[in-house]
């Protein structure tokens, strides 16, 4: 065997020692890389990019310490029909899952990464999901042969020298994470800028906690830290533990008396929660006091504390959000978070050497080079329809750079959630907002969420894309077994979170948004938390309760009761075609749905 290059061991744990031993030689990588986390080795890692043409340095005037990437044209987003959940039994993945034998599985990894890291090197590379030593964070080690990856990794987790101490005391236990690009070099074979294989493989196995990603170095195919283990796999072990593992946004709502309330909110894609996430008050709510702030715009784990209140912790560190889209005017917060020491990847690259992407601005530039490294104009995009940015180009940006990141955002116990909000982009039936009647009122609803298709496929627009919870593709075992999990839940609890229902796309007759959204939405989430602290009033309808146009704030905004009840109108027979479609989603769940759910829906249908 080919003698690799010696490399120091920053941990002591023997098993750790051990596997990194075991897996270097099964992947054969030139040599192994400690990653200690300090900034002059990040500085190392972006140089060498640079110098291999991953990385282009960006103008450090306009944009300091920040780097611009391209990733292959095949590798640009997650690719979830190459996502399996290898549990020891099919039925524990459910019907919503890729499932494979985990020992046919194991067997297929090892062929794929036998000598898959040669001419590269192995970093160990040490992550705390979670504040390091929080009781609610958990650890994990990823082997992989991508320095992109690390310095990714290094904006979104904990990382480096901090994580192997925490190891080394030895009181978590440790997921182990393997990741290769799928690229081996034969000796002298010159590397490609963004190396990988087009055979892809996004595998957990949920009862050994372990993840094994091969061929893709983008996004959630790669960084394993997020989408792997702090939903698929995370997922596994809170419902173990009696915890929760959830796709949703983390806010504080500051009053004017300077009380903060808490609240997690889960939409599918494609309906703004890095902005909601980070959303400003409209100027008079501002001048009464109140504010947002920020604790994570992706993911959340909560857990009872020992008064049975649910509390949750951002278990990132960054934001991996969409560029396009993104502006002063939808969301200054995060336009502050990327203006320094942030990864751009896949959006375009200006002759100044800054960036840009659709929606950043009113006026695109004259001149850019686009995502694929090709010049882009304004004309070249009319005549050819060509974007500059990919549609799903990201920014990865320090959470700590977000103007109102919360100052509780790393509290090692969490914040204290009182409002769960769902959400989904509805052009008719769902109100603006309403108030589930209870918990498991609330579960049925979080459970029945869903999008409608936009430019989908032909013949699908306007179909209802159920995604419960938003979880549809980052649950890590059966989705009726999840929505159990959930019912259950409230036995742990001395007082449950209210549940809500948001919808910020209910358009008119003539396809027009009735809802200006944005900062605008602070009025609803005002009356939200004043419904959590039992402090505003409503108005019972069959499917909740409803604000009535007197019960919401709307200094500065003029928004006429006609147009409100439009907004807020429950009809009757839209909900008939909806509860029709709940029953089409539970069909494919029937072995394993809660009867709360059935029970739910059967009440929902006697009051309509
Ligand atoms: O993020 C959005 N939010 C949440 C903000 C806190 N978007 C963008 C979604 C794409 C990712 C929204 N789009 C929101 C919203 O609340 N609402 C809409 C729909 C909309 C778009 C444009 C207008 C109004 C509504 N323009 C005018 O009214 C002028
Ligand atoms: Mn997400």
């Amino acid at each position: 065997m080919k003698k690799r290059a010696a490399a120091k061991p920053l941990s002591e744990n023997k098993h750790l020692l051990r596997w990194v031993e075991k897996m270097a030689d099964l992947c054969r990588p030139d040599s192994v890389h400690w990653v200690d986390g300090s900034p002059a080795e990040n500085a190392a890692l972006c140089a060498q990019m640079v110098a291999a043409g991953t990385f282009i340095k960006l103008n450090q005037k306009l944009w300091p310490g920040s780097y611009y990437a391209r990733s292959d044209a095949t590798d640009v987003a997650r690719v979830e029909d190459r996502t399996f959940i290898c549990s020891y039994s099919k039925e524990a993945a459910g019907p919503t899952n890729n499932w494979v034998n985990p020992f046919e599985m194991r067997k297929k990894l090892r062929g794929l990464f036998a000598g898959c890291m040669a001419g590269r090197t192995m970093f160990v590379l040490p992550y705390s999901m979670g504040p390091i030593g929080s009781p609610m964070a958990q650890i994990g080690v990823q082997l992989t042969d991508s320095p992109y990856v690390v310095v990714n990794m290094r904006i979104m987790a904990r990382i480096g020298r901090p994580v192997f101490a925490e190891i080394d005391r030895g009181e978590k236990r440790v997921v182990p994470c393997m990741h290769s690009v799928g690229a081996p070099l034969a000796k002298g074979q010159q590397d490609v800028a963004w190396p990988c294989n087009q055979d892809k493989y996004i595998v957990h196995f949920p009862e050994m906690r372990e993840i094994w990603s091969y061929g893709s170095g983008y996004g959630g195919n790669a960084l394993l830290g997020k989408k792997c283990f702090a939903l698929r796999i995370a997922s596994n072990m809170a419902r173990d533990e009696g915890w929760m593992a959830e796709h949703m946004l983390i806010l504080g709502v500051e009053d004017p008396l300077g009380e903060k309330t808490y609240v997690a909110a889960a939409f599918p894609s494609a309906c703004g929660k890095t902005n909601f996430a980070m959303m400003i008050p409209p100027a008079p709510f501002k001048q009464k006091g109140w504010k947002i702030w920020t604790v994570g715009d992706d993911i959340a784990w909560i857990k009872p504390d020992a008064h049975g209140r649910l509390h949750a912790i951002n278990p990132e560190a960054g934001f991996f959000g969409v560029a396009p889209g993104t502006s002063q005017k939808t969301n200054p917060n995060a336009m502050a978070a990327l203006a320094k020491n942030t990864i751009f990847t896949n959006v375009a690259l200006t002759p100044e050497g800054g960036v840009w992407w659709e929606g950043m601005t009113d006026a695109p530039p004259a001149e850019c080079v686009d995502w694929q490294g090709n010049r882009w104009t304004p004309a070249i995009a009319k005549a050819t329809g060509a974007k500059a940015a990919h549609p799903n180009a990201r920014f990865t940006a320090p959470a700590a750079q977000c103007p109102t990141i919360d100052p509780a955002w790393e509290n090692p116990e969490g914040v204290p959630l009182s409002a769960f909000i769902f959400g989904g982009r509805r052009a008719t039936t769902m109100p603006l907002v309403y108030q589930a009647f209870n918990w498991s009122a609330g579960v049925y609803t979080g459970a029945t969420m869903g999008s409608e298709m936009t430019a989908a496929a032909a013949g699908t627009i306007g179909k209802v894309r159920r995604d419960p919870m938003a979880m549809l593709p980052f649950c890590g075992y059966h989705m009726g077994d999840y929505f159990r999990h959930w019912i259950s839940m409230q036995k742990k609890l001395s007082e449950t979170p209210r549940i809500f229902h948001v919808n910020w796309f209910r358009k008119d007759a003539d396809g027009k948004f009735l809802w200006p959204g944005f900062s605008e939405n602070m009025r609803v989430l005002k009356w939200i938390v004043d419904r959590a602290r039992g402090r505003a009033l409503g108005r019972e309808t069959p499917i909740g309760w409803v604000p009535r146009h007197a019960d919401l704030d709307w200094t500065g905004l003029d928004f006429p009761p006609e147009k409100f009840e439009a907004l807020q109108a429950v009809d009757r027979a839209a909900w008939r075609a909806e509860v029709i479609g709940h029953e089409e989603l539970f069909l494919d769940l029937h072995d394993r749905l809660p009867k709360e759910l059935i029970f739910e829906r059967q009440l929902l249908i006697c009051r309509m």
